[in-house]
């Protein structure tokens, strides 16, 4: 079988990531053509790999017929346009996060998939590709620990961009621990409710940081997610559940663990104890985006005949989650709790 002729769309933090992950760690894939609206930066990353080039309009490079899927990691504003583009030429798409921006487009998007009759997007929750994550995936589904009836999380990062704003620690970070729940619980996110405490003084002006988030499925467990993008730390994310026979827990980052004497020099003190935090998201979940593009890449391949392209969340999985957020977004508002009204599912 040929190698896949992927085009990534958007070379900021993400994209970038992407093709470097697909030219030297995934087989079964090269990347053909790349775009950035900073034009610059796509003809040096196409420079950088043969047989690539940069093109200027993305739109050309999902219909462009020397290239078999498409990485989507523009800004979620435009995923809409190009998603709609990806499925009137039948490309497959691994799309990140958010599916688009409105609760209506994203339902749109599974519309239209729907209607091909063939799944062509998959969209980029990392976590579910995760050594911890699927580990305690295997131990819920084998009943290890009854059934599951509590879930506490934390999602804590060292700082966050300049552009980011209280609803963005609901649509850009909870969403992970919505994509989490749903995955893990296996069932709907039926309310949201967003309690904000003390701000963190370290925060930019107007941003609500630290939130926290309570979560309640369908069936009526409980999720509740301690949400801190400004640490000033590093990177953590912590998941426990607890179920009627036991508890759970990954995200501990227990690696190496060393004991030291003081570094005071000279001065005789208490030794320290202690071990690395991950410093960010792309160190943490670095294997696991290795493991869903690897994955996305195989199916693909293999879906050409059968009409399955995805191996992982689907549209749908990023339409529930956009649902669950803008519930947030509106809780956030208010303080209350806020229900989740979902489509019938597709
Ligand atoms: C970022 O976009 C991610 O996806 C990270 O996993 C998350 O921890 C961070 O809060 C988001 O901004």
């Amino acid at each position: 079988m040929s190698e896949l002729r992927v085009a990534v769309l958007g070379v900021g933090v993400m994209g970038a990531d992407h093709v470097t992950r697909i030219t030297s760690r995934i087989s079964g894939a090269r990347v053909k053509m790349v775009n950035d609206y900073v034009t610059d930066k796509a003809e040096q990353i196409a420079s950088g790999i043969d047989g690539c080039r940069a093109v200027a309009d993305p739109l050309d490079a999902i219909a462009d017929e020397d290239v078999d899927a498409i990485v989507l990691a523009t800004p979620g504003t435009t995923h809409e346009k190009l998603l709609l583009a990806c499925l009137e030429h039948r490309k497959p798409v691994m799309c990140e996060k958010p599916l688009t921006t409105e609760v209506s487009t994203s339902l749109e998007i599974v519309r239209r998939e729907a209607e091909l009759g063939s799944r062509f997007i998959q969209v980029g929750f990392m976590r579910r590709f995760d050594e911890e994550y699927m580990a305690l995936k295997a131990l819920l589904d084998a009943g290890e620990l009854g059934r599951p009836l509590v879930m506490h999380c934390v999602h804590r990062n060292p700082g966050v961009p300049s552009y980011f704003d209280s609803s963005l620690i609901v649509k850009d970070s909870l969403v992970h621990e919505v994509d989490v729940t749903r995955f893990l619980f296996g069932e709907e996110i039926a309310s949201v409710q967003i309690i904000t405490p003390a701000s963190n003084p370290g925060a930019p002006d107007g941003v609500i940081d630290p939130q926290i988030a309570i979560l309640r499925t369908v069936s009526g467990r409980h999720v509740d997610v301690e949400l801190f993008v400004t640490t000033g730390v590093a990177y953590e994310v912590r998941t426990e559940v607890v179920g009627e026979h036991g508890s759970a827990i990954i995200g501990l980052d227990v690696g190496l663990i060393r004991k030291s004497a003081a570094s005071t020099r000279g001065q005789a003190g208490p030794g320290t104890w202690g071990g690395q935090i991950t410093p960010g998201f792309r160190e943490r979940f670095g294997r696991a985006y290795d493991t869903e593009i690897q994955r996305w890449v195989n199916a693909v391949t293999s879906g050409r005949g059968t009409g399955d392209h995805t191996d992982g969340p689907t549209a749908w999985d990023g339409y529930a989650a956009a649902a669950v957020c803008a519930a947030g977004v509106e809780s956030l508002q208010t303080g209350l709790p806020v229900d989740v009204r979902l489509a019938d599912h597709l």
